[in-house]
This record gives structure tokens, C-alpha cells and sequence, in this order.
């Protein structure tokens, strides 16, 4: 003998009513206990209202579009009578109800098929655990097990942005063509990925490649930025004498062919700034267990090229002279822009200057080179009215933007360190002692 069991919607917490985005069976379907008979959608989240018994779908009384609630009734499962027989313990814990018609009797209600308490009830799926569970069928989420994919990073493309099997299968293949990264890292961050817009809808547009530098830099970058918790800790330090001396050296030294730009002072400033601070001239070993402290002074600067963004080294800048810095300091920059560094020009740096001065603008905020702990930004000097205790002073200030890695450095150090380097700039004397 076979009974029929009205399946409603269980409790799904302190919602009213939700709508039905989908009916996952027909009538005449053979299903097992637990199997999901609707999806439903509140302004949250997406869930499964899953059956309270194995048996034979008689009835369906629900459509897409409908909304329904707590106790609402979604279809009607004939069930062998020994089923229902065989589940007089789940009496005794009733979460969702359903009502028991047997064909030839009145209907009684009767609780029944609690799910275990240590499964999670629709209730916590709808309010906390479903905003992590993706809008999905049992079948797509199957296969996003088999492939190991987090469905909550895969963007859907179904009704109400329900994901299909397309997506997955989509989701997958940018990931493995980035590498392992999704588009712009947003699957590895766990965030939207950037939509793809075909901006010639806007107006006329030309593609252009990103250059090979482009592409490279643009990685590294981002994953300093997102993987280092920065501070930018600026200050400007007083160069107006040290002008006036690179300036007469330069016309000492012209016959020689060699010019110094206020960037090599800045190096020398700085090799002395990492001798006095020694953790800015270390890195973090990846585990983050232990720093690394280092006993050699090289300095990498940004340079500007048509490519792109490199960064070459000049080794041991504390032993060598302003001379020495300022000739090595053209000779990489031209190989740079002439695309003649070799990999090893751009090794073992222990911190980074980009300097901006000869462009323009105030400050910025420059990006950690990693390994490195520290990069030190420079924007253009300007004249400025300083206070000098009884009156004001026409200073030539030089903008310094030093960024850390606050890791491994606190704010107190960081002040610290930009104060000395402004302070040795501001008397280049002090960079001899
Ligand atoms: N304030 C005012 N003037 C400055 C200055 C400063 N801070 N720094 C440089 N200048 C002046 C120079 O003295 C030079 O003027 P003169 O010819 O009259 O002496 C002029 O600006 C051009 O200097 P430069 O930029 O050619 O030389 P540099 O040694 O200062 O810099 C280099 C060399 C390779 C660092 C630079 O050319 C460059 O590529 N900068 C861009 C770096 C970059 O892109 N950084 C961004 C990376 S994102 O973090």
C-alpha cells in the first residue's frame, strides 16, 4: 500500500516568503529522500528546498515565479508505505513538517524527517551558510566538486545569475590560461572577476598588446600590492644647498662628461639611511618565520622606459663614490631604455628608489619591490617658504614618499628612517661622516 506526503517548505528563518526561480523535478520523477524539489531566492540568497521522502512525484503545486513560505506546499510524493514505516525515530526531532495524507484517510498531521542535527538545516543555508552557497543545481555543484571548483567564485550566467555548468566549465579554463590565477586575481582573492565590457559599444576604441615588461611588471606589482600591507610615510627634506653644490659640480665635472642628478645623492643618503636601519635593508623569508638581514648596499632605481617599468641595480652603493654613482646611473638607465639589461643588472637589489622629480607632481605612493621591505619615492623639489624660528626662508624641499612593508617595519622606524635621509640631504656634508 502506498501513501501520498504533502511536501511543504520547511523553516527557512525569519523570511516571508521567497520566490521560486526553479522546479527541479516533473511529475512521474522517482526521487530519494533529500533530493531537491524547488529552488527558491530571497533578496540573499538562493536555496534548495529538498524532499522529506523517497518516492514518486504525483503532484506538483508550485511554478517558477511564485512565491511561497514557511509551510507552503511544493508537490506530492507517493511513498511506499514501509518507508514511511521505517521512520518512527525521526519523529522525535521535528524541524520540517510535512503533512501525511494516507490515501484512504483523512489527512493527520504528523511530524516528520528532521534532518540530522549535525547537517546544516535549510534555515542556516538560507541566512548565513547559503550566502556561501552558490546559486546552483545539484548536478552543477556535483560537477564543481569533481573539478574542485569554489562555485562562490564563479560568476553565473543563467536566470537571476544562476551558474551552469557553462560557467564552471568557463571558470576553469581562464584559470588554467592565467596560470592559476583567475582574470586580474579576483578568483584567487575570492572577488568578482572584472567584467569583460566591449567598450566599442561606447565609441570608437583601438586594442593595443601591453608589452611583455607590461605584463611581467603588472603581476609583481599586484602581488606586492596585494600580498604587502603598505605604509607611505612622507616628508620633504630641505635641499637648497645640496642644489647649489650639484650644481657647481656639475660644471666642475662636465669636461669629464659626468652629471649628477639629484638621484645620486639620494642613493648615497640612502645606503647610509639602510647602514643605521638595518631592517629596512632585509627580507621576509615567505614563511614569515625569520628576516634576513643583509651586509651589502645595493639600490635599485626605477627607470622609465617605451617597454615599460624596469628596475636596475647598482651594487654596493655605500662603497662607491658620487662620481662613481652618478656615471652608473646613466649607463643603466640608457641600457635600460635601450632594452640591454641583462636579468642580473635586475637582481639582488635591497631597496628601491623611483624617482619622479624629473617629471612632476607631489607625492605619490610608490609600490614595494619585493623581496625588498622599502622603496623610496621622490617627486619634484620646489621652492618653498619654510619657517625658520624668527622668520620665513625661500628652501628648495624636495618631496620624499617612502614606502614599507609594515610587516617587517613599524611607523615609529619608518618616520625615523625618512627623518635621517632628509636630514642627511639636508647637509650633504653629514654623508661623509
Ligand atoms: N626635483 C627637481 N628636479 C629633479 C628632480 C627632483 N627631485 N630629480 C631630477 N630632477 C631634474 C634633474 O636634475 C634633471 O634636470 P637637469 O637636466 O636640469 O639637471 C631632470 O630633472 C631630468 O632628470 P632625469 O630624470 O633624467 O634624471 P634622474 O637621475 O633624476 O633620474 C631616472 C633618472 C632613470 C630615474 C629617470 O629618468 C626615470 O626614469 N624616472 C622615472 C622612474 C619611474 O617611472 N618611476 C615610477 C615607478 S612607479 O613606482
Amino acid at each position: 500500500m502506498s501513501e501520498m506526503v504533502e511536501v511543504k517548505v520547511p523553516d527557512i528563518g525569519d523570511i516571508d516568503s521567497v520566490e521560486i526561480i526553479e522546479v527541479l523535478v516533473s511529475i512521474g520523477d522517482q526521487i530519494a529522500e533529500e533530493d531537491s524539489l524547488i529552488t527558491v531566492e530571497s533578496d540573499k540568497a538562493s536555496m534548495e528546498i529538498p524532499s522529506s521522502h523517497a518516492g514518486v512525484v504525483k503532484e506538483i503545486r508550485v511554478s517558477v515565479g511564485d512565491s511561497i513560505a514557511e509551510g507552503g506546499l511544493v508537490a506530492v510524493i507517493e511513498v511506499s508505505a514501509e518507508t514511511v514505516a521505517e521512520e518512527p525515530a525521526k519523529v522525535e526531532a521535528p524541524v520540517q513538517q510535512t503533512e501525511v495524507v494516507k490515501t484512504d484517510e483523512k489527512p493527520q498531521l504528523a511530524p516528520v524527517a528532521s534532518a540530522p542535527a549535525t547537517k546544516p538545516s535549510p534555515t542556516a543555508s538560507m541566512s548565513t551558510a547559503s550566502l556561501k552557497n552558490a546559486h546552483a543545481s545539484p548536478a552543477v555543484r556535483k560537477f564543481a566538486r569533481e573539478l574542485g571548483v569554489d562555485l562562490v567564485k564563479v560568476a553565473g550566467s543563467g536566470r537571476n545569475k544562476r551558474i551552469v555548468k557553462d560557467d564552471v566549465q568557463t571558470f576553469v579554463k581562464k584559470l588554467m590560461s592565467s596560470g592559476g590565477a583567475s582574470i586580474n586575481g579576483a578568483a584567487a582573492l575570492g572577488v568578482e572577476p572584472m567584467p569583460e565590457i566591449d567598450f566599442s559599444q561606447f565609441g570608437e576604441i583601438e586594442v593595443q598588446a601591453l608589452s611583455k615588461i607590461n605584463k611581467l611588471t603588472g603581476k609583481f606589482l599586484h602581488r606586492n600590492w596585494v600580498t604587502i600591507p603598505h605604509i607611505t610615510q612622507f616628508d620633504e627634506a630641505d635641499i637648497t644647498s645640496l642644489e647649489a653644490f650639484r650644481k657647481q659640480s656639475n660644471l666642475e665635472y662636465a669636461d669629464q662628461g659626468v652629471k649628477f642628478t639629484m638621484l645620486s645623492f639620494i642613493m648615497k643618503a640612502v645606503a647610509v639611511g639602510l647602514k643605521k636601519y638595518p631592517r629596512f635593508n632585509s627580507s621576509l623569508e615567505p614563511s614569515g618565520e625569520n628576516l634576513i638581514l643583509k651586509n651589502y648596499f645595493n639600490i635599485g632605481v626605477a627607470v622609465d622606459t617605451p617597454d615599460g617599468l624596469v628596475v636596475p641595480v647598482v651594487r654596493d652603493v655605500d662603497k662607491k663614490s658620487l662620481v662613481e654613482i652618478s656615471i652608473e646611473l646613466r649607463e643603466i638607465s640608457g641600457k635600460a631604455r635601450n632594452k640591454k639589461l641583462k636579468p642580473s643588472d635586475m637582481q639582488g637589489g635591497c631597496i628601491s628608489i623611483s624617482s619622479l622629480g624629473g617629471i612632476g607632481g607631489t607625492k605619490f605612493t610608490p609600490i614595494v619591490n619585493a623581496p625588498e621591505v622599502a622603496i623610496l619615492g621622490v617627486s619634484k623639489a620646489e621652492m618653498k617658504p619654510v619657517w625658520n624660528g624668527s622668520e620665513f626662508e625661500a628652501k628648495l624641499m624636495c618631496p620624499l614618499c617612502l614606502s614599507y612593508d609594515h610587516r617587517v617595519i613599524d611607523g615609529a622606524d619608518g618616520a625615523r628612517f625618512i627623518t635621517y635621509v632628509s636630514h642627511l640631504l639636508a647637509d650633504a656634508r653629514r654623508l661623509l661622516l
